[in-house]
């Protein structure tokens, strides 16, 4: 197990630190690029001691998280709202004594909140928007399923052995309709601004493009534009290329189901 104390990608590297009413606060240096006033002296006091998280470690680097999109959206989660965050890389082969007992379904993510540790991205995402509720991700309800049909589909195609059996053309039922949601509503899923329904596709996306790349030799056809320039825009953003896992993880993660 390896751990990192991380600080958001958007927050300068080089920072100075002012100690300040018994906690502390972070300021960008004068020369930094991005220059941010504290938002809100209570969330930031809130987020000063970073949140401990177990995330599956990469098998093909160390100090890398690895191919799991679900630890991808806790992370991207906690980038967006600038928290620091110490991340825990577990060995998901070989689950380590410590890890069992705050996971003991030995899954990832987990993270520990308010001296509890809990496991569950859905849980764990919710519960850091109402922790930490500025900067806002919610997406309304009637918007939070749009594209959540994409990753089962992508893995019914990946598994699938018989070319005529329908598994690619319902993934591209979907693909298409996010596509006309997309073209109608976007550029994210709740309009302008990133939201939490994008933070959960865009990982699942991620490994679509990756994993059908490599075992089918299949990518997103040029018609769906919508989904092409969701897909590039946001795995540019910086939190998405700070978190993402390797290719050579998410195929290696992959390999198991397609020779299923
Ligand atoms: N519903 C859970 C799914 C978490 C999950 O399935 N995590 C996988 C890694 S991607 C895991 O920990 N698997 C346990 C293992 O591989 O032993 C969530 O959203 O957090």
């Amino acid at each position: 197990m390896s751990t990192f104390r991380v600080q958001p990608a958007t927050t300068c590297a080089i920072s100075s630190t002012i100690k300040h009413f018994g906690f502390t606060l972070r300021f960008p240096q004068k020369n930094c690029a991005v220059f941010r006033r504290p938002r809100n002296l209570s969330i930031m006091a809130a987020s000063t001691d970073p949140l401990e998280i177990c995330v599956k470690a990469s098998v093909i680097a160390p100090n890398k998280p690895g191919d799991c999109p679900f630890c991808q959206r806790v992370l991207l989660t906690m980038e967006e709202k600038h928290l620091p965050y110490d991340m825990k890389l577990v060995d998901l082969s070989n689950k380590p004594e410590w890890f069992l007992k705050v996971s003991p379904e030995g899954k990832v993510p987990v993270i520990k909140l308010e001296e509890k540790w809990l496991p569950d991205s859905d849980v764990i995402t919710q519960l850091l928007e109402e922790k930490f509720p500025d900067p806002p991700l919610v997406t309304p309800p009637e918007k939070a399923s749009v594209g959540s049909k994409i990753f089962s589909t992508f893995i019914g195609f990946l598994k699938s052995k018989d070319p005529g059996d329908g598994t690619e053309q319902a993934l591209l039922n979907e693909l298409s309709s996010f596509d006309n949601y997309i073209k109608e509503n976007g550029p994210f899923i709740n309009g302008e601004k990133v939201s939490a329904a994008d933070l959960s596709l865009a990982p699942k996306l991620y490994h679509l493009e990756i994993a059908l790349g490599h075992y089918k030799k299949w990518s997103v056809p040029d018609s769906l534009q919508y989904v092409k320039s969701y897909m590039k825009n946001i795995f540019s953003k910086d939190s998405f290329i700070k978190t993402q896992a390797l290719p050579e993880d998410v195929i290696a993660g992959w390999r198991p189901k397609v020779l299923g």
